[in-house]
């Protein structure tokens, strides 16, 4: 037998005892092809039907065989499965893009892109998703926000590529937009005999609802279906109305005036939002609601009554400083003026004020103004005549003179302060001061804001103090008040993150008196965040949300502001993860 004939009767024996290990059909049962002439086509034999159970015995299938899987285009993104993905970027929307914006691409919080996620890995991203962070990244897992498959599940999401989110325009917000009860079908009076101005819109968080609590008897009114996670609450300039923003960009409008106040109409601006104000210069009350977005980055203004989207204006654009394009300019807080038709708009990635008079919205006039990146929160002095903003990242307040339509200065403060709205008192050495607190550290910056009879003191850090801690949030004060109240609701110490400081401020320099808010409103488990003071109409009652986890119990704990006593606790099943409140008096007026 030549050598050749002998390997090809070899590779055929070798073919046949694959074949039969494999079940595979191969050639050799068909003729040897002819010198030249293509092998007779035998019939090829029937396989006998593999059962479902030899495949899966056989084949070992995943157990993701069956999911759809996520196909991220970056080949080293951690495998998820199309379910989980879809899952994670819904918690990712509702809980971490305001601090790290939807395209991850940070600002109160670190930017989260793959090139530095990928970098840490799943473990190590685990750690801080579960654990947070003394620099105010809430502790997610241990306080039970979300299940430990959860974090896992969001280690992995954050090494994909950034899904981008769709536009959001006229079409999209006109198909959102319902008026419940048309404007001529509603009270021409007040029907109802609450004390209106001393109504509290309590954000529900979790549960996508505002409670309305009657100041005075501190009764629940009515529980209003709105947006979830909603940011906040702010009042129509005739205090008829309140507005409420969810995370999820649905902007609801809440009649006072009926029996049982209620919605009367609803839009969805955007897909991730958090401020919303209204028209307050004198005849312009009601007339304009406007509302700010994270995504798509835009402002849109509506008619106050009905809420139909008229203007739609986007915020892309240049950054201050070095002047690069931005994709995602995030709206941060918006003020009304009360003294000039002009809403005040805080732009964060790009570091711009706008002022927006809206005498005419089709030829719309806009200032805008270079302060400084990340601007956030930030409330009007005494005067409301003078905006201070915190440009959080740059750990600067900006201040904006509303008349002039100019910055009078960029006021170096602590690490990343969060004022809230601010606090407004008299000193007793620097005369009319304004206060924020600090995310990233225990100091409280108090400003002067009187240029013309404590020239020497304005715009400049007159004195700092120290609170209890860093993960300080909202700080508040009233004009018939003697009292400073600091909460630091993210700091990871719960001995301070569920207590008070509270200063007196007339004497700045003592250290201030701890309140153990918590402990008075005698919950059982959870995380019982004390956040945002909020004083009543006649400023002798602070009010502080207790905030604990959706399956836990929460409180709202009413404290007397002369004796700083405990006055109340209001406790309902339904009080569920209160945050911000908001008194109807004192935001109209804006007085904090
Ligand atoms: Fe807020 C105000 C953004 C987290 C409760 N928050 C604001 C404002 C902005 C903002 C831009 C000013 C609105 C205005 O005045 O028009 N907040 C953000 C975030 O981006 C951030 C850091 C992360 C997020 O995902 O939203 C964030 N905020 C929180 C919380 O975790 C708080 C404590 C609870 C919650 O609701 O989720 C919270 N923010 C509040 C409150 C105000 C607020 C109560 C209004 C304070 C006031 O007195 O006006």
């Amino acid at each position: 037998m030549t050598s050749k004939h002998a390997y090809s009767t070899l590779a055929l024996a070798v073919l046949a005892a694959l074949s039969l290990a494999t079940g595979t059909a191969f050639a050799q049962d068909k003729p040897a092809a002819k010198e030249g002439k293509p092998a007779a086509q035998a019939p090829a034999k029937k396989k006998p039907p593999v059962s479902d159970a030899e495949i899966r015995y056989q084949a070992g299938g995943s157990p993701l065989a069956k999911e759809d899987m996520h196909q991220d285009m970056n080949p080293k993104a951690p495998q998820m499965s199309k379910a989980e993905f879809d899952r994670a970027r819904q918690i990712y929307f509702e809980r971490c893009a305001g601090c790290h914006g939807v395209l991850r691409k940070g600002a109160t919080g670190k930017p989260l892109t793959p090139d530095i996620t990928l970098a840490r890995g799943t473990e190590y991203l685990k750690v801080f998703i579960n654990y947070g962070s003394p620099a105010g990244m809430p502790n997610w897992g241990t306080a039970g926000e979300i299940t430990p498959q959860e974090v896992d599940m969001m280690a992995r999401y954050i090494q994909q590529t950034p899904p981008q989110p769709p536009e959001w325009g006229l079409a999209q917000m006109k198909g959102t937009w319902k008026v419940v009860v048309p404007p001529e079908k509603r009270p021409k009076k007040q029907e109802n005999k609450f004390n209106i101005d001393n109504i509290f819109a309590t954000t529900l968080r979790d549960t996508g609802e505002v409670a309305l609590i009657d100041g005075d008897t501190k009764q629940i009114i009515n529980i209003v279906k709105t947006g979830y996670a909603v940011h906040i609450s702010r009042t129509s300039g005739s205090k008829r109305y309140v507005y409420t923003i969810g995370r999820d960009g649905r902007l609801n409008l809440i009649d006072l005036w009926m029996e049982k106040p209620d919605n009367v109409a609803e839009v969805r601006i955007g897909l991730e939002a958090r401020s919303v104000e209204t028209s307050r210069a004198k005849g312009w009350e009601d007339k304009y609601a406007i509302a700010g977005a994270y995504w798509p980055p835009q402002y849109v203004i509506m008619k106050g009554d009905t809420l139909e989207p008229l203007k739609i204006v986007a915020t892309r654009g240049m950054t201050v400083g070095d002047q690069e394009y931005h994709p995602e300019p995030r709206v941060a807080s918006i003020v009304g003026s009360h003294s000039k038709p002009e809403f005040v708009v805080n732009v964060k990635e790009t570091g711009k004020i706008l002022l927006i008079d809206y005498r005419d919205i089709a030829n719309l006039k806009v200032t805008e103004i270079e302060a400084a990146k990340f601007l956030h929160d930030g409330g009007w002095d005494s005067t409301k005549r003078y905006f201070l903003v915190a440009a959080n990242q740059s750990h600067k307040i900006a201040v904006v003179d509303s008349k002039e339509g100019k910055l009078v200065k960029l006021i170096d403060v602590d690490k990343i302060p969060h004022p809230g709205r601010g606090a407004n008192f008299k000193h007793p050495k620097f005369g009319p001061v304004w206060a924020t607190g600090h995310l990233g550290s225990a100091k409280i910056a108090i400003i002067g804001t009187d240029p013309d009879k404590n020239k020497q003191h304005a715009w400049k850090v007159v004195q700092m103090i120290d609170g209890q801690g860093g993960g300080n949030l909202f700080i508040k004060t009233h004009p018939k008040s003697k009292n400073l109240w600091v909460d630091t609701p993210l700091n990871p110490d719960a001995k301070i993150s569920q207590s008070i400081a509270v200063f007196d401020i007339n004497a700045l320099d003592k250290k201030p008196e701890i309140l153990p808010i918590a402990e008075w409103a005698k919950l059982g488990e959870g995380a019982k965040r004390v956040v945002q003071p909020e004083y009543n109409k006649a400023g002798d009652e602070v009010w502080f949300a207790v905030w604990s986890a959706k399956n836990q119990e929460s409180a709202l704990v009413v404290v007397d502001d002369k004796t700083r006593k405990l006055k109340a606790v209001i406790k309902d099943p339904k009080i569920i993860t209160p945050t911000g409140h908001f008194n109807v008096y004192n935001t109209t007026h804006d007085i904090y």
